[in-house]
């Protein structure tokens, strides 16, 4: 199995997931190392079933060599922070749309099984009150730089499978937490903030909605597809959490840490108010249920297992921590 993009938050997490509950597989890591990707997140796995190779997905004949090598690919790989891709776009559309191409011709030459792994933001926001939710057949409405690479992306592997045949599968799944997660995402970013004695940041009113999930139950659900999904098929997945808004997440943290307050800062321009997914298909079809589902948040065994992580692993994020930091402060976050 070739995983793009293996030493940043999801793919890590896919890797060590895949040794511990599918050991049959051996693993490559691709990875460009960028401030998001991270040699420690991969550490300690065996050398026999895991190798790491540094390298671009933008790279034609690295991934040429790399994909013929291979039985299948599991593609996450990509710049992954709306609030960067306002600042840069051009790293996103280089990544995420010339990467994927890249990707795509070499499984289309050497007919190797793709998954290409997406996100709900390629389906654009709800409004607050709109009752509905994301499916499979929901019209694309990115709305910032990086959604709308997603989306590009994710248009390209549709084109592929339809014009040439390749066999490729492709999912969309909400907002992730979980350890490895990089601290300019909201949830490390609000963890670390308490454990450094920095006051926990919302933006605006806090009134915006993500359909968290716990990373592992993602990881569960691309397994699945892997398993059993229908080639040529879109799978979303989301664990039914679309009732819980960023202040809630932020008042969950501050209770479980003993923190007393939080700030409200600068809001992000063209900010999404809502999203919500309807995993129907995937539950349905193939069977699959989160494991972090408890009580009214749906939240809280995991977020709890997070504080721990990022307590017990101070190491890894506190090198990162001033930089985050200050880039976010240039922008009044
Ligand atoms: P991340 O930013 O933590 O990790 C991305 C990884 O890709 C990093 O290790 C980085 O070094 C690597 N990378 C970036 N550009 C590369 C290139 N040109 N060549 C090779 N490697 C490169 O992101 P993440 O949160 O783990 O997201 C992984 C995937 O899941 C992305 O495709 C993202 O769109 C998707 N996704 C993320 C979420 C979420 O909540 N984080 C939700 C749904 C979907
Ligand atoms: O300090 C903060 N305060 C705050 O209120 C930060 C960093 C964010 N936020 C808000 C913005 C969002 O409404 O929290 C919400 C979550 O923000 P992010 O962690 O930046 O995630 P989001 O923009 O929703 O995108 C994430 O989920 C979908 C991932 O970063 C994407 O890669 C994925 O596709």
């Amino acid at each position: 199995m070739l995983v793009t993009g293996g030493a940043g938050f999801i793919g890590a997490n896919f890797v060590r997931h895949t040794l511990a509950h599918h050991p049959g597989y051996s693993v490559t890591v691709v990875d460009k190392l960028t401030y998001a990707g991270n040699r420690a997140n991969l550490a300690g796995l065996p050398e026999d079933k895991v190798s790491f190779v540094e390298g671009d997905i933008c790279d034609a004949p690295l991934m040429d060599q790399l994909v013929r090598d291979s039985d299948l690919v599991v593609h996450f790989a990509a710049e992954s922070h709306n609030d960067n891709s306002l600042d840069d776009p051009w790293p996103f559309v280089n990544t995420n749309i010339v990467g994927t191409y890249t990707i795509l011709e070499a499984v289309r030459r050497h007919d190797v099984r793709l998954h290409h792994v997406s996100t709900d933001e390629v389906f654009g926001d709800l409004a607050l009150d709109d009752p509905h939710r994301f499916t499979e057949t929901t019209a694309y409405a990115p709305s910032s730089p990086y959604s709308a690479t997603k989306a590009g992306s994710d248009h390209l592997v549709r084109a592929w499978i339809r014009s040439f045949g390749i066999k490729a599968t492709v999912s969309n799944c909400s907002n992730n937490y979980g350890p490895y997660q990089h601290i300019e995402k909201f949830i490390p970013r609000q963890i670390t903030n308490i454990l450094s004695g920095l006051t926990p940041k919302l933006y605006g009113t806090g009134e915006q909605v993500r359909d968290w999930i716990h990373v592992d139950d993602h990881n569960t659900a691309v397994h699945l597809i892997l398993d059993k999904g229908r080639l040529g098929e879109t799978y979303i997945i989301g664990a039914d959490n679309d009732h819980v808004n960023n202040k809630q997440v932020i008042e969950l943290i501050c209770e479980l840490m003993g923190q007393d307050g939080y700030e409200h800062v600068a809001d992000r321009p063209g900010h999404d108010l809502r999203y919500a997914m309807d995993s129907t298909k995937l539950r349905e079809e193939l069977g699959w249920a989160p494991q972090y589902t408890d009580n009214d948040t749906g939240m809280r065994e995991g977020l709890s297992q997070t504080i721990e992580w990022y307590r017990d692993n101070e190491d890894w994020w506190r090198t990162a921590k001033d930089g985050v930091e200050k880039q976010y402060a240039k922008r009044g976050q």
